[in-house]
């Protein structure tokens, strides 16, 4: 896939009608700072797109992206700031909830762990979550560019058992090198244009369907 237009569509602070709505949606979630903002510049290749923020936490609203006219990609506000207060925590996880269990288009996460750290309680918790909804996720193992290739290896096998994920399916990316990009692209089109079911090649006879046989009492 190529991205050939990457749009801000809006930020939202609760579960409301946006435009674009019905696109299907692909949600980037994480810890505040892991990267989640620069990989949505690097894969729409637009360094100014999602602001990159210095300070940790201050994304506190889920911005929307349009790309392609196709899909979405949903920003969402970042967890784990040390800071928060209970209240903004509360707003923080009601927020997530009503977006990731009311979202009818949402049809992956991608969970973003630094790969040079092995992931917190707060990361587990979050694949816990995606487990308990049934939404299907990959995590994306950031800053990778920060790593030799040899010590990237070494460190997905952590990352893996943190997360009861198995280490290939964990993508290594960097949004400096673009590493990683091209697979990720492969991984959205496959979740955007699922293959078909495969033909069984059982053929049927003409004028023969399953419903009109002789019932079990005849
Ligand atoms: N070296 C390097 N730095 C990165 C990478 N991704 C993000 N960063 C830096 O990490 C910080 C937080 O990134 P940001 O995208 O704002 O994280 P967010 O809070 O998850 O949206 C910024 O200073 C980025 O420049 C990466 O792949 N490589
Ligand atoms: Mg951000």
């Amino acid at each position: 896939m190529r991205v050939t237009k990457a749009d801000f569509i809006t930020s939202i602070d609760r579960l409301k009608p946006f435009p674009g709505d019905g696109l299907p949606q692909i949600a980037m979630a994480g810890r505040s700072n892991v990267g989640k903002s620069s990989l949505i510049n690097s894969l729409c290749n637009n360094r100014r797109l999602a602001r990159a923020s210095a300070e940790p936490g201050k994304t506190r609203t889920i911005n929307l992206y349009r790309v392609n006219d196709a899909f979405i990609l949903a920003d969402l506000p970042g967890y784990g700031f040390a800071k928060a207060s209970g209240e903004e925590r509360r707003r923080w996880s009601g927020m997530m909830e009503s977006y990731l269990t009311g979202s009818k288009s949402l049809l992956h996460v991608l969970l973003l762990v630094d790969i040079r750290r092995e992931p917190e309680d707060s990361d587990r918790e979050m694949v816990d979550y995606l487990r308990h909804y049934d939404l299907p996720f990959t995590v994306v193992c950031t800053k990778a560019d920060k790593l030799s290739r040899a010590q990237q290896s070494r460190n997905l096998p952590a990352i893996g058992r943190k997360l009861i994920v198995q280490p290939w399916q964990l993508l290594s990316y960097s949004a400096e090198t673009h590493q990683g990009r091209e697979e990720l692209l492969q991984i959205i089109d496959t979740i955007l244009h699922p293959a078909a079911p495969q033909d069984s090649g059982i053929i049927l006879p003409e004028n023969l369907s399953f419903d009109d046989g002789p019932s079990r009492e005849e």
